[in-house]
């Protein structure tokens, strides 16, 4: 495979004479190139072959145990002025960061292949699709992304001569010198993995790790990092979101987009079976969303991935039987543990396990006194084999938005669920989401998380000006703005007991909205928003204590106004550059809890 494109094979020659690999591929995305990648990797001793029989075409892969996580204090927006990144992202002078990088990169790939993969972010063709070409040292990357995007020829068809593209640079960072053996996941040590991105000129530089979203360069990098920036540049919206379709009794679509940080459990929402009758829930995606205005003013959106690249440990039959459906063939596995049978085990995958080899490659029993699987262990499985997959989940038109839902992890202050009272409330409700950072905290203060969107780790630029952009985009909208709301699905009582079931019974929430937006039932004005009225949430057949929901629902002030404190310390960081129209709305929210 070759292109017509002249930029793109002067990129390719110019990395090519810079990181000097044996040899060059052009990934073409069909399973023959799979299937061959993958033996060699076995041939390699970098991957296992689970057992045919139980998880057909699925592979375990064991990373360094140095290499399991994306790395946030790595990465780095490399805008030219400091003040474009922002106070919450890593800057570095995109020149001296170059250079650094440049150095890195030169001979990096000796006695590897170096793939080029074209692929595209969301249907090929869509208007809101973008082209990306990632080229990789690592042949785990090719095949993960072979799953979570569209990768070969029709790419680079669609490309043609003189078509738009980011480019996307990855390296393990780990040459070979002539005669030197390979080992099992090659990268390079902390201090020189470099996660970069340069959102003036739409280009993403990463080297030194083979992980998950710090080398599958179309996940966090382009369709979070520079597509915000090239979003906010175009007038549309990238963002942190799962998408799904609810489906009435009666058969009225509605679709919600929602942001959650990570932890509060977006991939099992966005497989959600309803637990209230007739109510049917269809899934479009688990991670991102892409936004744009369509002809008719709405808000239409695409999932820009082809694949679930998701966290194993947790995941059962129980929290998420579809996607443990999805991951029951042609999959990969990451840092899980292999049985004796051959197949992969996780903690909180609700299946015995006395024996097995755990994430490290050392024998485990229960005994071990260590977890058998990384808890960042992950599953990487194509979203057509969801179950509950729309069948339209591809449409490159997207689907019109109705909801947004912002939310995270707090035992206290914060209710089951509050609407927003108009689109600017519901951009200072996403703007004010904050999380807990474990599950056992009781006292909310100190570890708390402020994530606004769920986007901090992912705004390619000031956040203060992503504000702004909600906004505006706002503006656009008018009437046709999503209703927005805001849940909490983890609160406790004071003696530390779940207070709300979650996991399918989140849908009762979610029916409640879809009434409102549908203008079927009324609500109770609180100095936080809207919250539904007694008996207003649908708890047939549900076992919930009326103090428990009394307690799920109070708005208690007092907390809520320390939390305002702790936003407006947050907020401070950003100076002028804070939309006025968000101060108003904290300035409002103060005078209403009084
Ligand atoms: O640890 C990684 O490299 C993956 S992070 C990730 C993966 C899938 C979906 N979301 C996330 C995230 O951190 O938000
Ligand atoms: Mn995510």
């Amino acid at each position: 495979m070759s292109t017509k494109n002249k930029k793109l094979s002067a990129w390719v020659a110019e990395v090519e004479a810079m990181c000097q690999p044996d040899r060059v591929e052009w990934a073409d995305g069909t399973k023959a190139e799979y299937d061959r990648l993958m033996q060699l990797m076995v041939e390699g001793g970098m991957a296992t072959r689970l057992n045919d029989e139980l998880r057909p075409n699925s592979f375990l892969f064991r990373s360094d145990p140095s290499d399991v996580a994306r790395v946030e204090n790595r990465t780095y927006i490399a805008s030219r002025k400091q003040e474009d990144a922002g106070p919450t992202n890593n800057w570095i002078d995109p020149v001296e960061l170059k250079q650094t990088m440049t150095e890195l990169y030169t001979g990096c790939m000796k006695g590897r292949t170096m793939y080029v993969i074209p692929f595209s972010m969301g249907p090929i063709g869509s208007p809101i699709s973008k082209v990306g070409i990632e080229i990789t040292d690592s042949p785990y990357v090719v095949v993960n992304m072979h799953i979570m995007t569209r990768v070969g020829a029709q790419v680079l068809e669609h490309l043609g001569e003189d078509g738009e593209f980011i480019p996307c640079l990855h390296s393990v960072g780990a040459p070979l010198e002539e005669g030197q053996a390979d080992v099992p996941w090659p990268c390079a040590p902390i201090e020189q993995k470099y996660i970069a991105h340069f959102p003036e000129e739409n280009l993403i530089w990463s080297y030194g790790s083979g992980y998950g979203g710090n080398a599958l360069l179309g996940k966090k990098c382009l369709a979070l990092r520079i597509a915000s920036t090239m979003a906010r540049r175009e007038g549309w919206m990238a963002e942190h979101m799962l998408i799904l379709r609810l489906i009435s009794p009666e058969g009225r679509r509605f679709h919600l987009a929602a942001a959650f940080p990570s932890a509060c459990g977006k991939t099992n929402l966005a497989m959600l079976l309803p637990t209230i009758p007739g109510w049917k829930c269809e899934t479009i995606g688990d991670d991102i969303a892409w936004m744009k205005i369509g002809p008719d003013g709405r808000l239409y959106a695409i999932n820009p991935e082809a694949g679930f690249f998701g966290v194993a440990p947790g995941t059962s039959m129980n929290s998420n039987p579809m996607a443990m459906r999805t991951l029951e063939k042609n999959s990969i596995f990451t840092n899980c543990a292999l049985t004796d049978e051959g197949d992969v085990w996780w903690e909180g995958i609700e299946r015995p396990c006395d024996d097995a080899i755990d994430w490290k490659g050392n024998p485990w029993t229960p005994d071990s006194g260590a977890v058998a699987a990384h808890p960042n262990a992950r599953f990487t499985t194509p979203a057509a084999q969801c179950p509950v997959i729309c069948d339209d989940w591809e449409n490159p038109a997207g689907v019109p938005i109705d909801i947004f839902i912002f939310g995270g992890r707090r035992t206290r202050t914060v209710p089951l669920v509050t609407e927003a009272f108009d689109f600017d409330h519901g951009v200072f409700m996403g703007t004010m989401a904050a999380s807990e950072t474990t599950a056992a905290a009781l006292d909310v203060g100190q570890r708390l998380r402020r994530d606004p969107f769920a986007m901090l780790p992912f705004c390619g630029y000031n956040m203060a000006d992503y504000w702004a952009h909600w906004f505006a985009m706002g503006d656009r909208l008018g009437e046709h703005a999503p209703a927005v709301f805001y849940v909490n699905w983890f609160r406790t009582s004071r003696d530390g007991r779940w207070l709300w079931p979650g996991f399918r019974e989140n849908s009762r929430v979610l029916k409640w909205m879809c009434q409102r937006v549908a203008g079927e039932v009324d609500a109770r004005e609180t100095p936080i928003g809207n919250m539904p009225r007694d008996g207003d949430l649908d708890l047939s057949g549900l076992d919930i204590d009326p103090d428990d929901l009394a307690e799920l629902m109070e708005v208690d002030t007092a907390a809520f106004r320390a939390d305002i404190d702790d936003a407006e310390a947050f907020l401070a960081k950003f100076g002028d550059r804070v939309p006025a129209r968000l101060r108003d709305q904290l300035e409002a929210l103060k005078r209403r809890l009084g």
